[in-house]
């Protein structure tokens, strides 16, 4: 690393909706901001994954910012589940309107930070040649920004195209007369292969784990409903914020095996018709931690795949049953199922058939090769630790991010983590993240950062660092609240389990949004509680205990 070249109050990493509020609330504060973003503009996950049907999953109306009345009351979304395009107009909206653009350098992305502890001051560098040396980093880098590295053979020999959901080219794909593959059965699959059938000659789908989908009963918003919703705006965001997962949804008071077949079957049949992600799942109070009760839930689910699919061998194959339902992320789909009763689409079970590689003419699989012009990857995701280890993050002692997080991501409420002082995550392993509306998520972590920079501001103070005693009593409470779950039997990305070689863990915290908000206020309350506070003028560090 050279000598920096310029010094700004804070360095924002990423431009998505969370770099975007982050900019926002560090401006009000009077910082001088420096942000750095990978894509050519705004918009993160959405200007990357520009699939055909990418859409929003959790309601528009809700998938959206709170923080300002004047923009809520502006802006108005045309359908009940945003499309991608859509979704980017918002973010350019919210750019322009709050001139978010003008401290962000793009086509940038970070390569190294490192804690310059002389100078109590990160040092990032990109690969433009920056060096800036920030007293405040935040990592706005998103969840799911990483794709997985590919594990199948072969890829670079293939003749015909190669696409990837997640790096979707811009100018679009005419996939008309094509024979087209889909490799992954996760969102970006089951959002997209419905579409690209409609287009290609033919969709070969190599599945190799059935994912649990709901359909969304997507439709247009109209006017009474929007304006119904912007009437009590604030009283809608209040009970969001409320809600265990960020979106209203009535809670469970039952368990689902206190009731008879006929009601139970009654009810999912309401969850199923209600067109979101969590009816389901908030059916009753013990589908995530009791087995049995979780099994009536998937095996509603799998009669409807029963109900759609014309091939009895096609809807056992799309059936899962390797994990309960609810504990590896769930999709909303339209028309996912009915795709298969096409004549144009085929089934690969890859538990069946293993997939062997790719060949220069197509996908071989351990029966047959399959001859294709097109390979979509839906592949997913290095999610939650891998945008924060690929920056080349380098804390206290010369001690690497990655070194510490061998064995799995450490940190206090998923912001901060020790040895990294002045370093904040927004929604970081440990915090509700995504299991919640990320909206709701990301704006409470920036409020909650605003609020601790001005602290330290108003104190004198140069930095702040977890202690790791706060640290380990976090991550206990983290793990002990997933032990009591189904997830962790999942071999899910919210575990790592997708990557080859990944610590498995929990990553998220499971313990419901309004409880995690409770104990950050709690910490920012009490003076930044199991945080360790350096002042400048005394050269001394104060801190109280996690459980103080
Ligand atoms: O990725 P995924 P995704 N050979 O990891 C398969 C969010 N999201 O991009 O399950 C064969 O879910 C893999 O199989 P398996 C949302 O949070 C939201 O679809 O590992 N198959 C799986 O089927 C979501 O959960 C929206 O056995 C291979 C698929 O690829 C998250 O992003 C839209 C394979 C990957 O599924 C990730 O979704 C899209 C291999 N070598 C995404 N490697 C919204 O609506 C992987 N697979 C809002």
């Amino acid at each position: 690393m050279t000598e920096p070249r310029r010094e700004v109050d804070a360095v924002v990493v990423g431009a998505g909706f969370a770099g975007l509020y982050a900019h926002y609330r560090l401006r009000e504060l009077g910082l001088s901001v420096q942000g750095y973003e990978a894509a050519a503009d705004v918009g993160g996950t959405w200007w990357w994954n520009r699939y055909p049907g990418a859409r929003c999953d959790v309601e528009s109306m809700d998938y959206s910012y709170s923080f300002s009345p004047e923009l809520e009351r502006e802006w108005t979304w045309s359908e009940r589940y945003a499309t991608q395009p859509e979704i980017l107009r918002y973010v350019d909206h919210v750019a322009e309107r709050f001139d978010l653009r003008r401290d962000i350098q793009f086509d940038t992305r970070v390569t190294a930070m490192r804690w310059d502890e002389p100078a109590e001051r990160w040092h990032v560098s990109t690969d433009q040649g920056d060096e800036v040396s920030a007293q405040f980093c935040v990592m706005a880098t998103g969840c799911l920004s990483a794709p997985k590295e590919l594990d199948i053979e072969g890829v670079d020999a293939f003749e015909g195209t190669v696409l990837f959901t997640s790096r979707w080219p811009h100018e679009g794909v005419d996939l008309t007369g094509q024979r087209v593959g889909v490799v992954g059965t996760g969102s970006s699959g089951i959002q997209s292969i419905p579409l690209i059938a409609e287009q290609a000659a033919h969709v070969t789908v190599f599945q190799r784990t059935p994912n649990f989908t709901m359909p969304a009963r997507n439709a247009p918003l109209d006017a009474e409903t929007v304006q119904a919703r912007k009437a009590h705006a604030r009283e809608h965001r209040q009970a969001m914020r409320d809600s265990r997962a960020g979106v209203v949804v009535a809670n469970p008071e039952v368990s689902a095996l206190s009731v008879d077949d006929d009601e139970r079957a009654a009810r999912y049949g309401t969850a199923w018709e209600a067109g979101t992600l969590y009816a389901m799942i908030a059916s009753y109070t013990d589908l995530l931690v009791n087995k049995e009760a979780n099994d009536t839930a998937a095996e509603f689910v799998r009669s409807r795949i029963r109900d759609v699919v014309d091939d009895p061998d096609v809807a056992e194959r799309l059936s899962p049953r390797s994990h309960p339902l609810g504990t590896k992320r769930p999709c909303l789909d339209t028309n996912y199922y009915a795709t298969f009763n096409r004549d144009n689409v085929t089934l690969v079970d890859l538990r069946a058939t293993p997939l062997v590689g790719v060949t220069p003419a197509g996908i071989r699989t351990e029966a047959t090769e399959y001859e294709l012009d097109v390979i979509v990857f839906a592949t997913g995701f290095d999610a939650m630790t891998g945008p924060l280890l690929r920056a080349g993050i380098v804390g206290a002692h010369g001690v690497a991010l990655a070194e510490k997080w061998a064995a799995g991501p450490r940190t206090y409420l998923g912001i901060a983590t020790a040895g990294f002082p002045n370093l904040f995550l927004i929604t970081g392993p440990g915090s509700p993240s995504v299991l919640v509306n990320m909206m709701v998520a990301i704006e409470q972590h920036v409020d909650w950062i605003a609020d601790c920079i001005a602290y330290l501001r108003a104190e004198g103070a140069e930095s702040i660092d977890a202690t790791p005693e706060a640290e380990d009593e976090w991550v206990e409470h983290v793990n002990a609240v997933a032990s009591r779950t189904l997830f962790p039997t999942a071999a899910s990305w919210w575990m790592g389990a997708n990557v080859p070689g990944k610590p498995r863990v929990f990553m998220p915290y499971i313990g419901g949004f309004p409880q995690y908000t409770g104990v950050c206020d709690a910490v920012a309350h009490d003076d930044y509680r199991g945080f360790s506070v350096r002042r400048a003028s005394t050269g001394e560090r104060s801190a109280t205990a996690a459980s103080a």
